[in-house]
């Protein structure tokens, strides 16, 4: 396959864009979802969607607009640009690079879209993601991204609690922890025909985490479905940890009384935890997390405590050595 891969030095990350020219942008990527997804409606009404939509007409069709309310913690710093957030992308599914995996991921096809429950709960199985999510419950919340690369973004997801899931699903007392597992599926994941890292990609969470109001389990991002490159049709996003911890295309939930593997932790276990808690004052093996690059920015930021976040997560870890356990 032939495919156009923008150089680093095309990426327009120092051009500040302005407000009022992002939110038109913003108006206008809304406006085409839904005409487009309209012509998908009409489509399947004649029967024949498949035919006469074009490819990358269904694979837009796909971000259709999602209906939100707002979420009272979203920070009001400003949303990196939905070009930079659907441009510039870990997913190593679909090639190491920041830009492959949104040329590679064209196409993804995340419907219909089945996640099966395991372990310790009552309620295990599998399920329609749109049956696990309710379409009507999604709040729009912007929050920090930051990569343990060093870059970081503000991103206006859309999704709901993971709380709210895992208490719908009814973890057992004896369960201490939750997986997850992205999709295994090397046709369409063309990254997993290298083992660049063990696939599939797994992650997890300790239980408690996870009942932590801020951990989300997003659908969509700048009011639309999760284009591919960004996990559709559902990831985990967990502002106050390192960016990987977030894992994209879940197919997978399990409740389990012991510490699961993580992905970046079998790779490299002495430069990736299991917690992977942002930290200024721990710092990789290879270099400083004391700073970032804000995408979009030009001078570096000072990276702050669990993200910005430490109000609402710090108690998680009061007893614990954050060295030790990185
Ligand atoms: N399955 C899977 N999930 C993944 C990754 C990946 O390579 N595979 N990369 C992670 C990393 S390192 C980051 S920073 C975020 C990037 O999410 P974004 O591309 O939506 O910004 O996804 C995380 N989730
Ligand atoms: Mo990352």
């Amino acid at each position: 396959m032939l495919i156009k891969i923008k150089k680093s030095y095309d990426l327009s990350e120092n051009d500040v864009t302005p407000e009022q020219l992002f939110r038109a942008r913003r108006r206008f990527l809304n406006i085409g979802a839904a005409s487009l997804s309209g012509a998908a409606l009409s489509g399947i009404a004649g029967g024949i969607a498949g035919s006469i939509l074009s490819a990358p007409a269904r694979a837009r069709a796909a971000g259709a607009p999602l209906a939100t309310s707002k979420w009272s913690g979203s920070t009001d710093e400003a949303p990196t640009d939905f070009e930079s957030i659907t441009t510039y992308n870990n997913f190593y599914e679909f090639g190491t690079s920041k830009e492959a995996p949104r040329f590679n991921a064209e196409g993804f096809v995340t419907s219909p879209w089945t996640v099966e429950v395991a372990g310790l709960a009552k309620n295990t199985g599998t399920f329609d993601v749109w049956d696990l999510i309710d379409r009507n419950k999604l709040e729009e919340r912007i929050y920090r991204h930051r990569c343990v690369e060093t870059w970081s973004m503000v991103v206006p997801w859309v999704g709901v609690a993971l709380a709210d899931i895992i208490k719908r699903l009814e973890p057992q007392s004896s369960a201490k922890y939750v997986a997850f597992q992205t999709l295994f599926d090397p046709e369409r994941m063309p990254g997993q025909k290298r083992a660049v890292l063990q696939w599939p990609y797994v992650e997890g969470l300790r239980l408690d985490e996870a009942m932590n109001p801020l951990a989300l389990l997003a659908v969509g991002v700048y009011g639309q479905e999760l284009p591919p490159q960004n996990g559709a049709p559902i990831r985990l996003v967990v502002p106050w940890k390192y960016g990987f911890k977030g894992i994209k295309s879940i197919v997978k939930i399990e409740f389990s009384e012991n510490e699961p593997p993580t992905s970046w932790n079998i790779s490299a276990p002495n430069e990736y935890g299991f917690y992977a808690n942002v930290n200024p004052n721990v710092s990789h093996p290879r270099w400083s997390q004391a700073k970032e690059r804000r995408i979009g920015e030009f001078l570096r930021r000072e990276t702050l405590m669990f993200n910005g976040y430490a109000d609402e997560v710090a108690s998680l870890y009061s007893n614990m050595d954050l060295e030790k356990y990185f």
